[in-house]
């Protein structure tokens, strides 16, 4: 059969015209329970937390936007690795990219360390590094990339190679660049993760994760597990899911033609001492991020001159930039990771990271550029 584009996989994969009533839109399974006809005959659905068809339709979307053949959807994001985490057991290793969303790096280090998993850190740019910290036990690689908060760009080809050789499975959280910008199971990846929360969602309405995979087996230990586990999305949720994703492309080049101008911009502001965005030619990974992505999306960060004070002076005087974690929505977001998001990670970890007191993290959204420079600028005054 011929291959769809990757907006008409948006709109139209797992959201066939309901075939009782003819509703184009995929309708919203409110329900905790499905009837059944008899003992051990059901319609393909008997309880909501083992499967909804709202939730069944996000699932194939979405892996058809990830070129995967499994997709499962989950209540958020660390829902989702929450429920992978648990595929472990005590004993295990899992070797993590060293910057890491700061809930993330919690999960592995104040949930799953008490039972028995260990994990190790290492910047994954540098393959020999990555090579040196795989151990007989290690199950799992774990990447995100681009990263949060600093936009390092990890090779992702590179990273499947040698986990592969130490019989290890590359896990890639895809949440900042979301499929339309980078689709890592085609690089070699194994599972990609996602905090549908962002982009997918794409309008800050929603919290959600998604998991999609090959490997067959891997797949159904996954969906024991989240239905053992009860990590499960409600239908509203997938609903809100299912419609962000439709406009998912036309999103992201809108989100990128805004950051790489600002990103452009803050680079030549006097207070700025370093923008991080893949995008911009002095990005130190500029060239695998141009060759493994489709572009270089809307989050980046800058540090400020003056630390701490700075800081909190230009997130208070930004306007249309709010104040927020999270990411990823057509609104414009400002945060500091230090007392943010990654406000868990322990103060030496964070500071040999560069996750320093004058970062700031922009999710730059779809307004009017203009109106975006103009609230930087101001922002940015002494
Ligand atoms: O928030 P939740 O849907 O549970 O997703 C967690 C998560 C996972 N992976 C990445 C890369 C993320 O950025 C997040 C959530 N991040 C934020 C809330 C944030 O502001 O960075």
């Amino acid at each position: 059969m011929r291959e769809v584009g990757f907006s008409t996989r948006a709109i139209h994969a797992g959201q066939d015209p309901d075939p009782v009533t003819g509703a184009v839109i995929t309708p919203i399974y409110q329900t905790s329970t499905f009837a059944q006809d008899g003992l051990g005959k059901h319609r393909g659905y008997e309880y909501a937390r083992s499967g909804n068809p709202t939730r069944t339709a996000l699932e194939q979307c979405l892996a058809a936007l990830e070129g995967a053949k499994h997709g499962l959807a989950f209540g958020s994001g660390l829902g989702a690795e929450t429920t992978l985490l648990h595929t472990l057991k005590s004993g295990d290793h899992v070797v993590a990219m060293d910057d890491l969303y700061g809930g993330t790096f919690r999960l592995f280090e104040q949930v799953f360390r008490q039972l028995g998993i260990t994990f190790s850190y290492v910047d994954a740019r540098d393959i020999r590094a990555l090579r040196e910290g795989l151990q007989t036990n290690t199950r799992f690689v774990w990447l995100e990339t681009p990263t949060n908060p600093l936009m390092k760009v990890v090779d992702i080809a590179a990273v499947a190679d040698a986990t592969h050789q130490a019989g290890a499975k590359l896990v890639v959280d895809n949440t900042f660049m979301s499929p339309y910008l980078q689709q890592p199971l085609s690089l070699g990846a194994d599972v990609v993760v996602h905090s549908s929360t962002k982009y997918l969602g794409g309008h800050s309405d929603v919290v959600g994760g998604a998991i999609l995979l090959n490997d067959d087996e891997l797949a159904s230990q996954l969906r024991f597990l989240e239905n053992a586990t009860g990590t499960v999305p409600g239908p509203l949720d997938c609903w809100l899911v299912l419609r962000g994703v439709k406009t998912l492309a036309v999103r992201m080049r809108a989100h990128e033609a805004n950051a790489l101008h600002i990103a452009e911009c803050l680079e030549r502001h006097p207070r700025v001492l370093q923008v991080n965005y893949p995008g911009l030619a002095s990005h130190p990974d500029h060239a695998i991020a141009q060759r493994q992505q489709n572009g270089f999306g809307g989050m980046l960060s800058f540090v400020i001159d003056g630390g701490l004070e700075s800081a909190r002076h230009a997130l208070e005087r930004m306007k249309l930039f709010t104040l927020a974690e999270s990411l990823g929505g057509v609104e414009s977001l400002a945060e500091h990771p230090a007392t943010m998001t990654h406000s868990s990670m322990p103060i030496a970890r964070r500071e040999a990271l560069g996750v320093s007191d004058g970062l700031i993290r922009l999710s730059v959204g779809i307004e009017d550029l203009e109106d975006l420079l103009h609230d930087l600028k101001h922002a940015l005054e002494q």
